[in-house]
């Protein structure tokens, strides 16, 4: 048998500019993983890497890049003795797929559109894979830094009319205090948290101690990835919760997190710890561990979402994730799109992750097409 494999540029205007403490971006370049197998069925990923290194190290052209000459060639023995008719099975691509360093994002993206393959074959769907126990999830929303406190309460006002159930503000140093102050004087009640993406250090310690009078949910990744020793000492001057993001890339890396006592809350994203089987594990390991999990995101189309709300409906995911409806990223979704119900999203039951780009809007906004034959 041989499967081949499909990399589809894209480009997605944002219906909104979305900044954060680590650049601003407009438009999201957004990269599918098509896995086509020769008896006609195709297995889609997302790989959700931005286009520069600010997020995290990985970026869109280097993971394209790492995908094509590093991680695909080194399926090919794997996809070559597999049975006739048959994706090799999930466990055995994380396998192949790990005598290669890093490179997490690129790596989910390969792994899901094999997943999502494999599971076709079965006719199973990536909720009933994982172990779902609800067929729909609460939906938070994450809130850009914008111009003025008064776009911040429109943007924040309109999002809670739409029903969202939990609110995420993007902060900053300079864009933190005064603007949870005008959040909570407006909404004194709803479920409210912040993310930094690492821009305070250790010295911030009192200033983000402030944050306490907001009655906030957590604080999300204050400093820098690799300071798990700050992390550690920030929560012992800030009685919010501490929540890891960027740190978190693994089983070990957050078991470390947790019993050094730096985080007691993880987002968990599929792409950051290198797909669905990793980000299970970890899910499991904080359910042992009495960890509440959620599921973040990064402004993914509705491939990237739809796996990912079967994700966040596994029993440890008890706060609200970044998985909100298609509308809040964008005017048109490559897929079918989400629709918020109530605060909530609807996991999807179809074969695999259970979407399919729409072949029109796919080729519509489309940059790029590379084909890698194995
Ligand atoms: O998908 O709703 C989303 C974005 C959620 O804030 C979000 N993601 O650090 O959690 C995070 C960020 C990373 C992406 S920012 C461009
Ligand atoms: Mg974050």
């Amino acid at each position: 048998m041989s499967i081949s494999f499909v990399i589809h540029s894209l480009e997605i205007p944002l219906v909104r500019p979305f900044r954060t403490s680590f650049g601003s971006q407009s438009v999201r370049d957004v990269v599918l993983v098509e896995a086509v197998g020769d008896w006609g069925a195709s297995g889609w990923g997302e790989c959700v890497t931005m286009a520069w290194p600010g997020y995290s190290a990985e970026y869109t052209r280097g993971a394209i890049n790492v995908m094509r000459e590093f991680l695909i060639p080194t399926l090919g023995p794997l996809i070559d003795s597999s049975a006739l008719n048959s994706t090799p099975a999930p466990d055995s691509v994380r396998a192949a797929l790990s005598v290669m360093q890093g490179n997490p994002m690129a790596k989910s993206a390969i792994e899901t559109a094999l997943l999502d393959l494999w599971l076709k074959e079965r006719n199973l769907s990536l909720g009933e894979f994982l172990g779902v126990v609800r067929d729909r999830v609460d939906c938070g929303v994450s809130v850009g830094i914008p111009n003025s406190l008064e776009e911040l309460i429109t943007e924040v006002g309109q999002y809670i009319d739409e029903g969202y159930r939990r609110i995420k503000l993007k902060v900053e140093p300079g864009w933190d205090l005064e603007a949870l102050r005008a959040v909570r004087n407006e909404w004194p009640k709803i479920l409210l948290q912040v993310d930094a993406n690492q821009a305070y250090r250790r010295s911030d310690a009192e200033h983000l101690a402030k944050f306490d009078e907001f009655n906030l949910l957590l604080i999300e990744q204050p400093l820098p990835e690799d300071d798990i020793l700050g992390h550690k000492l920030i929560s012992s001057v800030v009685s919010t919760p501490i929540c890891l993001d960027e740190s978190i890339l693994s089983v070990e890396s957050a078991e470390g997190a947790i019993e050094f006592g730096a985080t007691t809350i993880i987002n968990i994203k599929p792409g950051r710890v290198g797909g669905f089987l990793n980000a299970r594990d970890i899910h499991d390991l904080c359910v042992e561990k009495s960890i509440p999990v959620w599921c973040g995101g990064m402004l993914e189309t509705g491939i990237g979402r739809a796996a990912n709300i079967a994700l966040a409906a596994l029993p440890g995911f008890t706060l609200p994730g970044d998985t909100s409806a298609s509308s809040r990223y964008y005017k048109e979704d490559v897929t079918q799109p989400f629709v918020l119900d109530n605060g909530q999203l609807h996991v999807p039951t179809g074969p695999g992750i259970g979407v399919e780009p729409i072949a029109e809007n796919l080729a519509q906004m489309s940059s790029a097409t590379q084909q890698i034959k194995l």
